[in-house]
């Protein structure tokens, strides 16, 4: 071989080899941010995927020859002032596509892009390449279905619209409606009826490329187009406001308006606007664990490998990104996420699919602020807003105080149902407070959150009991959901404790209502406090008498230690010590909101190995889907999170237990890789904020901190802690600091 050949044979090995490698990189690029499976979905609760614009939803199955469109939208709920009623599945649309049989399809593959909120079906049909994009567009407030084919006239089917409560369905030029009241709905069989009833509507839009529609029996027929949209809205006359009752506009108007406004852009601009908008708060927060390859794999066998031990950190990273993708799809500026965030199929859901104030709620909301997606808190805070009337009613006819509280369950008209769980809306005032902290928006302290905590104060003013000594205690609590009801269980104490401890810094920041503020702190300080036991437990109750072998999955009297702040290691060590001993107990299986709980609260021990263990058990492949209160978390091959059956919280917990992981910001002080897992030796992370309106890049390497880079959102002084090292910084609003 001459000198020239021999070059030429190198070179064109290396550019294979370059050429190799940047299609490898290309194809593991987005394993982090892509779900991926080769065939289409058949289970709704274990397979189908979601999209969302937090008002609509619909869980996509990616069928050959039927697409399943299965739908919702936020609003659509049975109940009233008295009773939490049931968040409602909304419909189906079902595409039939002549002559598509799934057994010839070759080259499938149905995948959801967290990058762009864009879920994209593929594959090939007797030579011809099919392609279908789906997304739900939060600018143009509708759903948009293409389906295109690279043959001219390759469409040839059926489009049907269901409706889950009978409603009529009307066939009428390229569109379907379905129009219906949930009169006469109700979620026990036998009750009264509720003295509410929503009308609501969908419109369903074809818009076709070629070939022909026309309409027949109420359905669309379409014949040898070349392409076709379709464009999902739907609605209802519900109004977040107690002096309407409940209801306003039909959503007709708005449902039409949507519609015909949206037809009349093109896919590709309706298209970037959505990925535009979306990425805006998606692209906020970047993680990177390791630097090992991505597994290439489907999803679901990625999932089946990491539950066999092989645990794989992108994985870790796409169910962290997972969450943010579920929080922003489905809460925004409509309704806050239920049990299920958007997405329910069922007219009689598990547990009612709607917000459970005993932890649920609370855990969905955890996540918002760390992860970077401020705005998807706010339609918590307006729902309990508009719910506050209502709840102080039935509050003052049962307990006769001023203030207010909630049953276990709560529905979107106040109604409120099961057992009393008095300290629920001190939690939840937990996250309202949080959310200041995060943010530093004075206007939402003054005009939302103030007005709201200063209430739930005033409940526990007139409700808390003087035991002999003078010491404070809630009477008649119980510990969700475990033990008899009697006087000052430990989660009230340290919920009562943590509500009156913000509310006084809250009216010191707004300078307001000095009387009220003293009295509050003053009962604080006399509050029963959080007690050591004799097996050196954190005590759940009152009475000594917590039981080591008691694994129950509620944590309820370690709130002090996560999502509160009355328990730290920095200022309370022995108090954190009998947390630790408590958690211990309580083993590491569980449902799958009590395996997310346990992550955030060994990440706040600062055991961050502990805390990797139960992501692995987190992590772990389930397949069952019946009801299971001891031992079934984990994730679908969907990666829904399972209690079982599918709960969202344990999502939204598991992306807030990684971002404890990584930043703390709760104990007066900001901390940098607090809970460190040895299996996260190397990392980056950007984005993830910290209390005191502060967002926070970290690099590091070996288990040791490169760099930590801030951006405050204003000027403060902030203790900063990583390790041993501690610093004070003074911070300069939009301006870059680097702590090494
Ligand atoms: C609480 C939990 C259950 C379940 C339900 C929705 O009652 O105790 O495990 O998560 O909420």
């Amino acid at each position: 071989m001459n000198r020239e050949m021999k070059t030429r044979t190198i070179w064109n090995r290396a550019g294979w080899i370059c050429l190799l490698l940047s299609l490898w990189t290309l194809t593991c690029m987005g394993a982090e941010t892509t779900l991926w499976y080769d065939k289409p979905a058949v289970s709704w609760e274990k397979e189908a995927l979601p999209i969302g614009n937090a008002r609509l939803g619909a869980m996509i199955f990616g069928g050959v020859e039927q697409e399943h469109l299965q739908f919702n939208e936020s609003s659509l709920w049975i109940g009233d002032e008295h009773d939490t009623g049931a968040y409602q599945a909304f419909g189906d649309v079902f595409v039939d596509l002549k002559g598509s049989k799934t057994d010839s399809v070759t080259n499938y593959r149905r995948e959801l892009d967290l990058s762009r909120a864009v879920h994209v079906i593929t594959y090939n049909l007797g030579g011809v390449n099919f392609r279908r994009e789906y997304f739900a567009s939060h600018p143009a407030g509708v759903m948009a279905f293409r389906f295109t084919a690279d043959k001219k006239g390759a469409y040839s089917g059926t489009i049907n619209l269901t409706d889950m409560h009978k409603g009529k369905i009307v066939a009428e030029g390229n569109r379907l409606t379905s129009t219906g009241s949930l009169a006469g709905y109700k979620y026990e069989e036998g009750s009264a009826n509720y003295s509410l009833a929503l009308n609501y509507e969908a419109q369903l839009l074809l818009k076709n490329e070629g070939g022909t529609i026309h309409v027949q029996d109420g359905k669309l027929i379409f014949d040898d187009v070349n392409s076709f949209i379709l464009l999902l809205d739907a609605g209802t006359d519900y109004l977040n406001q107690r002096s309407q009752h409940w209801q306003g506009k039909n959503p007709h108007e708005r449902i039409t308006q949507q519609i015909d406004a949206a037809s009349k852009i093109s896919f590709k601009t309706l298209l970037s606007e959505h990925v535009a908008d979306y990425q805006k708060l998606f692209s906020r927060v970047t993680l990177q664990l390791g630097n090992a390859p991505a597994d290439n794999a489907s999803t679901d066998l990625r999932l089946v490998r990491y539950s066999q031990g092989n645990r794989e950190l992108d994985l870790e990273t796409l169910v962290f990104q997972y969450g943010r993708y579920l929080m922003i799809s489905s809460s925004r500026d409509a309704l806050p996420a239920n049990l299920q965030g958007l997405w329910n199929d069922q007219i009689h859901p598990p547990w009612r699919s709607d917000y459970h104030t005993d932890v649920n709620i609370q855990m969905n909301y955890w996540m918002a602020d760390q992860a970077n997606l401020s705005e998807c808190f706010a339609p918590y805070a307006v729902w309990l807003n508009s719910i506050r009337g209502v709840r102080k009613d039935e509050t003052k006819s049962e307990f006769n105080t001023r203030g207010w509280t909630m049953h276990g369950e709560n529905g979107v008209f106040g109604g409120s149902t099961w057992q009393w769980v008095e300290s629920g809306s001190a939690w939840c005032m937990m996250n309202i407070w949080d959310h200041y902290s995060f943010t530093g928006d004075k206007e939402y302290l003054r005009s939302l959150a103030y007005p709201m905590m200063k209430e739930v104060c005033e409940f526990w003013q007139d409700r808390l009991k003087a035991l002999p000594d003078g010491t404070l205690v809630a009477p008649n609590g119980y510990s969700p959901e475990h033990g008899p009801r009697e006087d000052g269980v430990s989660h009230d104490q340290q919920l009562i404790w943590d509500v009156f401890n913000n509310t006084v810094k809250a009216a010191d920041i707004l300078g307001v209502d000095r009387e009220f503020r003293d009295s509050i702190a003053a009962q604080r300080d006399k509050l029963l406090k959080p007690k050591i036991g004799n097996w050196g437990q954190l005590q759940e109750w009152m009475v000594d008498r917590d039981d080591p072998k008691d694994d129950h999955r509620h944590l309820s009297h370690l709130v002090a230690v996560h999502p509160g702040s009355q328990i730290t290691l920095q200022k309370t060590p022995q108090l954190a010590e009998a947390a630790r001993v408590s958690l211990n107990a309580r083993g590491d299986v569980s449902t799958g909101w009590s395996t997310a709980w346990k992550i955030n609260l060994w990440a706040r021990l600062h055991d961050g190995d502990r805390a990797y263990k139960l992501i692995g058990n987190l992590l772990r492949l389930v397949g069952d889907t019946r009801m299971n209160y001891h031992n079934g978390g984990g994730l679908y091959a969907n990666l829904f999170d399972t209690h079982p059956p599918f709960q969202i919280d344990g999502n939204f917990g598991y992306t807030a237990g990684v971002c404890e992981m990584l930043v703390q910001s709760h104990a007066g002080e900001i901390e940098f890789l607090p809970a460190l897992p040895k299996a996260w030796a190397e990392g980056k992370v950007t984005g993830l904020r910290a209390r005191g309106n502060l967002q926070v890049d970290l690099e590091w390497k070996d288990g040791k901190l490169v760099k930590a880079i801030l951006h405050p959102g204003q000027d403060g002084v902030f203790k900063v802690r990583c390790g041993d090292k501690v610093g004070e910084l003074h911070l300069k609003a939009s301006t870059k600091t680097i702590f090494k």
